[in-house]
């Protein structure tokens, strides 16, 4: 199960032919470089290549209008300038002789990547396009966009693989307003978009893009828009958004295919955007929507105008596809006050629609709508910006180890250990020194990740411990049963466990117990993912004990999303009694998405009150969980209502 690399060199064949400052940086050079940087790193040759072709009439019409079709087919034969008399009908977009035969092929690159995933010949992939589609509409072309490549794509794949439910995550950092048009009275697509908006000051200039355009009739609630009012913005505040908006509403919707408006617009450099996210952010965004939809994941290029970062973030979002672990996230403070005001109201206008939302904050009382003033400083963004280029990491040769009992096979895509996968030759030692041996070689990234049924899982707990002094680990339990009583306390772990029964040992700042009835997902997006990244981990520790209410495929998600923290290197231990859980672990660490979840049954309010509540406390100490703004005055009128009851 591969991944595919859509792309065809006819998409350079087009450019600007007159002069528009406007529409400048929309260049060949974006689709060249892009491809040449994937073939340059090696990741274009480990991808599945995929022809274009030309979209049908049938598949443009699924999206536009029969007169805009036939309007854009006369531009071919258009003189220059009948060509400028026909782009001034439109915003911020030119047409040029060959772009209609390119957006065709645009068009047709996302259908041949939904048809390769919908058929099972690949698990995801990218497809490299020009024109970009997400703002045309059903009768105009938009900001570069002549035919809406990806919404085309929902359609497509509803109409063709009776999809029911599509996710559209739109990460480009312009509103894709054309998408949401085409959607936004349809529940079946849950329509994300982030984007530079800054009070409507920003093109398009749309009323229609702020928090609470929420989506109209039986899709209310299916649009999901998160305005950025500063420029900026950095990793902190894109994870925020998605571990407390995007992934919690993404596991309740539970779509069956995610396509992704991949514009790269949104990274450091860019022109457009103006932010500050490094190009890793991407291999990370990639990886958290790697296990919804069972995997089914297409990325679509949209926008993305400086040359370098664009084409960094593209490897890095390949990279990510591919299934290479992420690298290790960088300078997550915590998202800024003005993120924080778009993730409080974004949360609070949908509060109604989402059970897991359902707890979230009013809205803040400095109204941050359309309709008051920017508040706070203005941002400058430097000209001459420079960011480390993205280390060349290479994943270690070997992926899963299994320590097993000899009379368990060993799971496919593992190797047994202990073994010396140098010597290719077995190794005699105890459980416990194998054990230790296999941390060893995860720390010096030989081995990526292992997992180890054992007789006593606080018994391998303390070996772990007493042999990688060095490591800061990350331990998620789950599971009734008390097994932490050896752990250093030193800041040198930080600790989740879940449980359905109240555990005895008291909170502390790196000791997080979370005792939920269901809702093991919304807990894992919006308390465990924010508080690991937060953390920064060397290793990630899961021990799964008797007494665990997580079904099995809860278990492979949170071992799936696990893995975008430190670079992949996680050690999964499993009480004996749990021998089931071997395998489906095991398909989780050598890269299989996790089997996706039946649509989840709404969260239950208790749950829900206790996990806003839980996170509130811990704000203080882990920014990463906040989701609400500081309010000047008082402090009281941001709490969650949970935090005030
Ligand atoms: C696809 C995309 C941007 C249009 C900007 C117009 N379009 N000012 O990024
Ligand atoms: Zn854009």
């Amino acid at each position: 199960m591969g991944t595919a690399l859509v792309h065809d060199e006819e998409m350079t064949r087009y450019k600007l032919l007159w002069f528009d400052p406007a529409c400048a940086i929309e260049t060949p050079e974006r689709l060249t470089v892009s491809h040449e940087a994937l073939v340059r790193t090696g990741l274009a040759a480990r991808c599945v290549p995929t022809p274009v072709r030309e979209a049908s009439d049938d598949d443009i019409l699924l999206v536009h209008s029969k007169e805009y079709l036939d309007a854009v087919k006369k531009t071919p034969y258009m003189t220059l300038d009948d060509l400028k008399e026909f782009t001034l009908h439109y915003g911020d977009v030119y047409f040029h002789p060959n772009i209609y035969h390119c957006a065709k092929l645009a068009v047709g690159a996302a259908l041949q990547l939904v048809d390769a995933v919908m058929t099972g010949k690949v698990r995801n992939g990218m497809a490299l396009v020009r024109p970009p589609g997400h703002h045309s509409m059903r009768s105009a072309a938009s900001g570069f966009c002549v035919f809406n490549n990806v919404a085309i794509a929902a359609k497509y794949a509803q109409q063709k693989y009776a999809v029911q439910r599509v996710l559209i995550v739109d990460w480009d950092i312009h509103h894709g307003q054309g998408v949401q048009y085409a959607f936004e009275d349809d529940p079946s697509v849950l329509y994300f978009s982030w984007h530079r908006y800054e009070h409507q000051e920003f093109w398009p200039n749309l009323r229609d893009s702020d928090y609470d355009c929420v989506g109209k009739d039986k899709g209310a609630g299916f649009t999901i828009n998160v305005p950025w009012n500063k420029i900026g913005m950095q990793n902190s505040d894109y994870l925020a958004v998605f571990c407390h908006v995007l992934l919690p509403v993404a596991y309740e919707f539970c779509p069956e295919l995610v396509l992704v408006c991949a514009g790269f617009d949104s990274a450091i450099g860019d022109p457009e955007g103006e932010m500050c996210a490094t190009p890793d952010i991407f291999a990370h965004l990639t990886h958290l929507l790697m296990n919804l939809a069972g995997g089914k994941l297409c990325a679509v290029l949209e926008g993305g105008y400086n040359l370098t970062s664009l084409s960094q973030s593209v490897c890095l979002t390949v990279q990510s596809l591919l299934g290479d672990p992420p690298p290790r996230p960088t300078e997550l403070q915590g998202p800024c006050q003005s993120a924080l005001e778009s993730i409080q109201c974004v949360r609070s206008a949908h509060s109604k629609y989402w059970s897991c939302l359902q707890h979230a904050a009013e809205r803040p009382p400095s109204d941050v709508s359309t309709k008051l003033e920017a508040s706070g400083e203005a941002r400058v963004i430097k000209a001459d910006l420079v960011w480390p280029q993205p280390a060349r990491h290479l994943p270690p040769a070997f992926c899963t180890a299994a320590l097993i009992p000899e009379d368990l096979l060993c799971p496919l895509g593992c190797f047994r250990f202990p073994w010396d996968p140098h010597s290719q030759r077995d190794v005699d030692v105890s459980t416990w020194s194998s054990l230790t041996a296999l941390v060893r070689r995860l720390e010096k990234n030989e081995i990526r990740n292992g997992l180890a049924l054992v007789s006593d899982v606080s018994m391998a707990m303390a070996h772990v411990f007493g042999h990688t002094p060095k490591q800061r680990v990350v331990v998620v339990c789950v599971g009734d049963t008390e097994v932490l009583s050896g752990l250093p306390e030193d800041g040198k772990t930080l600790t989740v466990h879940f449980s359905k029964e109240a555990l005895d040992k008291p909170r502390c700042k790196y000791y997080i117990p979370v005792c939920l009835k269901k809702s093991l997902m919304q807990a894992t997006c919006s308390l465990l993912l924010p508080l690991s990244y937060q953390y920064d981990p060397d290793l990630v520790l899961l021990a799964r004990v008797p007494g665990s209410h997580m079904g099995q495929s809860e278990w492979q998600q949170l071992v799936g999303l696990l893995q975008g923290l430190a670079g992949g290197h996680m050690l999964v231990l499993i009480q004996e009694g749990e021998k089931a859980l071997v395998g489906p672990t095991a398909s989780s660490l050598s890269g299989s998405p996790a089997s996706s979840l039946e649509p989840l049954p709404a969260p239950g309010a208790e749950d829900i009150e206790a996990l806003e509540s839980l996170k509130w406390q811990l704000t203080t100490d882990w920014k990463l969980l906040q989701t609400s703004a500081q309010c000047k005055e008082f402090t009281a009128c941001c709490g969650t209502k949970a935090a005030t009851t």
